[in-house]
């Protein structure tokens, strides 16, 4: 046995992610694939990394030093189940296998579940970044045991990326965390991606600028307090022509968001957690909205307002910066929520996650990296039981600061007929849950009288129920939340 780790599954992940292994000293890697051609070319093409390929599962497992430590990068799914199954015969108690996929958290809490029986660890690790951070050093999130972390720790921070000298990598919490907060990154990521393409269509649709120009806008608000990568993309995005026709690249993609699942996941883990994600899940409807062609093709009947939105002249630079503040203020909320998220699925599933260790491992390496998530982390050292997070004073005087302009981009929008669902969903949240009282009253008064589901009263403790079929009296009852 003469490698220290292996690798399974060698599509671009994992080939990426083993020749990112090999290139760290101290290691030596085995790698594997289900079918030969792949682990034969990647084996040739990179005869540096001085690879021991296997052919079979029982070679794989023998080529490795006791305790064993393999990661899976294949296709999520029936695919994982297999390996692991394969894994399992061919490893003894004390190995690890390692789910670097892009695994749903409870499959990774079921398989834990199962593979502990054996004895062997199982860990599943939400690893972010791409191809090109699987090679140079992405963001890992690992859950799984105390005494697989022992083992793992060196190896993943030796390939993890590096933020201000750390390590993009730390051991998130038990089972299924790391996954967990993977998926959480993924809502986010969609929410801030929205929150850009909304900025960019208010601003090229209110003055006229081309993408060219409205890349230089980006490039230029990536030098303050928005700097990050996807703002960064965005502006190299905007500024690419097309061969073909000459246009800018945005005008000829055809507009139609695709999705793999990740932020239907983050939603439907938040519905069913309480949490209100609501910026993460109007991005991922938008996504939704755009993909239906016939629908939006019979609804460009309806009318919008009358005339063309736009800014004059003299109030364009104004504009610009109102939606720059109003993207920072939208961007403060899906973060929030996303935390908010994690910290109610660690409550859930029994996990002690550090949030601001969270933010401080995505400041490298994965999609959403940004400046930005240090003031997080900042937030959380100071106050770890924070409830809200956009409530820690950085946030709250960015807030304080961007209202006023994110009322009148909500407000540009919605009179001049431009879809910015992320951006007035969030001012919404912003507003219900900095309200002193909410309509939620009423609700509760139309649940007791259509199914008898009781309220409370500002005045008393107990609970109270109005006989709304008969003399409407109140009298006290059973509590039927
Ligand atoms: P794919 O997701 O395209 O999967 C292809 C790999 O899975 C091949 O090695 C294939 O083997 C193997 N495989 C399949 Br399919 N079924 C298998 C089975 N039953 N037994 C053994 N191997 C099987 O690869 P990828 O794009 O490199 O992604 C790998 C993982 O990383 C996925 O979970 C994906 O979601 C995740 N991912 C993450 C990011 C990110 O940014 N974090 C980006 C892209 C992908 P074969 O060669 O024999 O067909």
């Amino acid at each position: 046995a003469s490698a220290n780790i292996g690798v399974v599954g060698l599509a671009v992940m994992g080939s990426n992610l083993a020749r990112n292994l090999a290139s760290r000293e101290g290691n030596t890697v085995a790698v594997f694939n289900r079918s030969r051609s792949k682990t034969d070319e990647l084996v040739a093409a990179h005869p540096e990394a001085g690879f021991v390929p296997a052919f079979d599962y029982e070679e794989f497992a023998a080529s490795l030093q006791k305790p064993r430590t393999a990661i899976i990068m294949v296709k999520a799914g029936a695919g994982t189940d297999a390996v692991i199954d394969e894994l399992v015969r061919v490893f003894e108690p004390g190995d690890i296998i390692v789910d670097g996929g892009n695994a749903y958290f409870p499959d990774t809490i079921r398989r834990e579940k199962a593979v502990r029986e054996t004895g062997i660890n199982f860990v599943g690790a939400g690893i972010s970044g791409g191809e090109e951070g699987a090679l140079t050093g992405p963001s890992i999130m690992p859950g799984g045991s105390d005494e697989s972390w022992v083992t793992l720790g060196p190896i993943l921070r030796s390939i993890a990326a590096v933020a201000e000298g750390e390590p993009c990598v730390t051991h998130i919490g038990h089972d299924g965390a790391g996954h967990f907060v993977k998926m959480v990154h993924n809502g986010i990521e969609y929410a801030d991606m929205q929150l850009i393409a909304e900025a960019y269509d208010l601003i090229r649709r209110g003055t006229g600028k081309t993408p060219a120009e409205i890349a230089d806008i980006f490039a230029d608000w990536n030098t303050g307090e928005l700097e990050s990568y996807l703002i960064e993309i965005t502006a190299e995005v905007l500024r690419q022509v097309d061969a073909e026709t000459g246009k800018p690249l945005v005008d000829v993609i055809v507009d139609q968001a695709g999705a793999k699942g990740t932020g239907a996941w983050t939603v439907q883990t938040a519905l069913t957690l309480g949490v209100p994600v609501s910026g993460i899940a109007e991005a991922t409807f938008a996504r939704s909205l755009s993909s239906h062609p016939e629908q939006r093709a019979a609804a460009t009947t309806l009318p919008g307002p009358e005339g063309d939105f736009t800014v004059p002249a003299e109030d364009v630079d104004a504009f610009i910066e109102d939606v720059r503040l109003a993207l920072y203020a939208s961007k403060i909320v899906a973060y929030s929520q996303g935390f908010d998220e994690i910290r109610a699925g660690a409550a859930e599933y029994g996990w002690n996650i550090d949030l601001g260790a969270v933010s401080k491992i995505w400041r490298g390496g994965c999609i959403i990296r940004a400046q930005f998530l240090n003031r997080i982390a900042d937030a959380y050292n100071e106050a770890p039981d924070l409830p809200v997070l956009m409530t820690a004073p950085y946030f709250a005087e960015a807030l304080t600061r961007g209202q006023a302009a994110w009322r009148r981009v909500v407000i540009a929008a919605a009179t001049s007929g431009i879809p910015a669902p992320a951006f007035s969903s969030s001012l919404s949240y912003y507003d219900g849950i900095r309200a002193d009282r909410l309509p939620a009253a009423l609700v509760q008064g139309q649940r007791d009288f259509f199914g008898a589901h009781t309220y409370k009263r500002i005045d008393k403790d107990g609970t109270f129920h109005t006989q709304w079929s008969g003399d409407r009296t109140e009298i006290e009852a059973e509590d039927t939340h």
